[in-house]
């Protein structure tokens, strides 16, 4: 298809961002052709105004200018949460058994998120290949792949009437820099035994890197630097890469959505898809307790009397200090998002009528590769951040739904169990390869524990499989084992 360059550039010009064609007259016809290639996916008007939109209102909120939104933001109201600290065990068995018929049903799907780029971890390969250093090396890809299987096997027991073979399709979200060595990945450790027809890569959306002004920002002469759309570019990507006529092809109701570099996630957890089915949610969301007030972490809240997430980068300091007007020891806001979200398949196939309101661009301020338009000269690592990313965030569709309706909830789960993100480079404090692995290992000795099993060893090390147990089930052959060797793996 030839494109009619005199009136791409003229759209580029109109938005005033024909600065994009600076060096056209020099380029090669292949790297004009790239560069087309590139500026075609943009619409010109729409991102500058974008840019003007969001830069404007993103300045107001660090300058503090903006209007004071703490007046209108408390806790979720009780209604619309479920805790597993205070709720009966034969309640949260309940969700578990109706979560688990629903996957004996074939009825659940799991969407990951794994387009982020994890430049604060250090490593250049997508997050999910990463080996915390447990006994079994095993990748983050691999534990997840693995609690899917497990899942699988205990669903089937479940339909073992039927002849179905319960399968939970497994759908990937990278972005363009995570996509290739992520499908790599996957084909060379064959899928985690996984069956790869279960299987399902796609990609999110880009956009253009802007200088603070709002202008297009080219990394070289005849390339536009681009960013993925964050991880709110989920809900575009799934209607254009065709996953949502997939997940009703598959006759899927119900979907769990999750966090790469959470070491400990429960990938389609029965309960919380048991629980969201039950009260027939259009969307919920996992929290766990703040650590502190410093966490880098979204915060649930219900802002205007609707369920909301303020980011741990937009939240006002005074906010996110204050102390519960009943326990002052713990802090008001503290259900702390962890990007684990369920969704009804009838919500997700609404995305197409979504107002462009709904998902907000986000501004992060970045160091990104450029050519001086002046000079010619590129710079590929700006030493401090001489640009910015526009983003969507996933949990910026709360607002959106209604508390009163019952459409949206919360489960605050146990951290121990459940939330050990992997965010900073080795040797960090917080957050890093070092404990997700502490964690990991701590689980699987509790679980062993709890069956009755002994370490008189405290520096006795243990890694439970995920295809041996994916909550703490199914060890009881462990009652009264004396784990005395270094090192075990079961
Ligand atoms: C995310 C949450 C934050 C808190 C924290 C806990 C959002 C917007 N923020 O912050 O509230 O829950 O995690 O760990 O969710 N991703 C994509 N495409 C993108 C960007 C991100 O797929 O363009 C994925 C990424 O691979 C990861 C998840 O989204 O699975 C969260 O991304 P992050 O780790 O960059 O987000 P973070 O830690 O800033």
């Amino acid at each position: 298809m030839t494109t009619d360059i005199e009136a791409l550039k003229a759209s580029y010009k109109a938005a005033g961002q024909d600065h994009v064609f600076t060096f056209w007259d020099k380029l090669s016809k292949d790297q004009q052709d790239a560069l087309v290639a590139q500026l075609v996916e943009f619409d010109p008007s729409e991102i500058s105004t974008i840019a003007k939109d969001t830069i404007e209102s993103f300045t107001k909120l660090t300058s503090g200018s903006a209007a004071p939104e703490d007046s209108s933001v408390e806790p979720l109201p009780e209604s619309a949460t479920f805790s597993l600290l205070d709720s009966s065990k034969e309640q949260q068995d309940k969700y578990f058994a109706q979560g688990l018929e629903l996957i004996a049903a074939n009825k659940v799907a799991v969407i990951l998120l794994a387009g982020g780029q994890g430049t604060r971890l250090g490593s250049s390969a997508p997050k999910g290949c990463y080996d915390v250093l447990l006994p079994s090396h095993k990748s983050l890809f691999q534990l997840q792949g693995e609690r899917i299987e497990r899942l699988q096997n205990l669903a089937q027991a479940k339909a073992a009437t039927s002849s179905t073979k319960v399968a939970i399709p497994w759908y990937i979200m990278t972005s363009g820099p995570t996509r290739k060595p992520t499908e790599e990945f996957f084909e060379k450790n064959n899928y985690f035994g996984l069956d790869k027809a279960n299987v399902f890569f796609f990609e999110q959306g880009v956009l253009p890197c802007l200088t603070t002004d709002g202008k297009i920002i080219l990394e070289s002469a005849g390339k536009v630097a681009v960013a993925p759309d964050g991880n709110g570019g989920f809900y575009k990507a799934l209607v254009k890469a065709g996953v949502i006529a997939d997940l009703e092809k598959r006759g899927i109701e119900h979907v769990h959505t999750y966090c790469v570099d959470n070491c400990l996630v429960k990938v389609a957890d029965p309960l919380f898809i048991g629980w969201a089915a039950d009260l027939k949610l259009e969307v919920g969301t996992k929290v766990v307790r703040k650590r502190d007030a410093a966490e880098s972490v979204g915060l649930i809240v219900a802002k205007n009397g609707a369920p909301a997430v303020i980011e741990y980068s937009e939240i006002s300091k005074d906010l996110v200090g204050l102390p519960d007007s009943a326990d002052p020891s713990i802090l008001k806001f503290r259900a702390a998002n962890i990007v684990n979200h369920y969704y009804s398949v009838p919500y997700l196939q609404s995305i197409p009528s979504w107002p462009a309101s709904v998902l907000p661009y986000h501004v992060a301020h970045k160091k990104i590769p450029y050519i001086d338009l002046a000079t010619g000269v590129e710079d590929p690592k700006p030493t401090k951040p001489n640009g910015i990313k526009l983003e969507q965030f996933i949990f910026d569709v709360f607002p959106a739904l209604s508390l009163s309706k019952g459409q949206f909830g919360s489960m605050e789960v146990h951290r121990s169990q459940e939330f050990s993100p992997l965010k900073n480079a080795p040797g960090s404090k917080e957050d890093s390869p070092e404990t997700s692995r502490e964690h990991l290992l701590a689980q699987s000795k509790g679980w062993l524990e709890a069956v009755g099993a002994t370490f008189p060893n405290s520096e006795t090390v243990v890694e439970v499989s995920p295809l041996t147990s994916y909550g703490g089930e199914g060890l009881e052959k462990f009652k009264g084992t004396v784990f005395d060797k270094p090192e075990y793996i079961i």
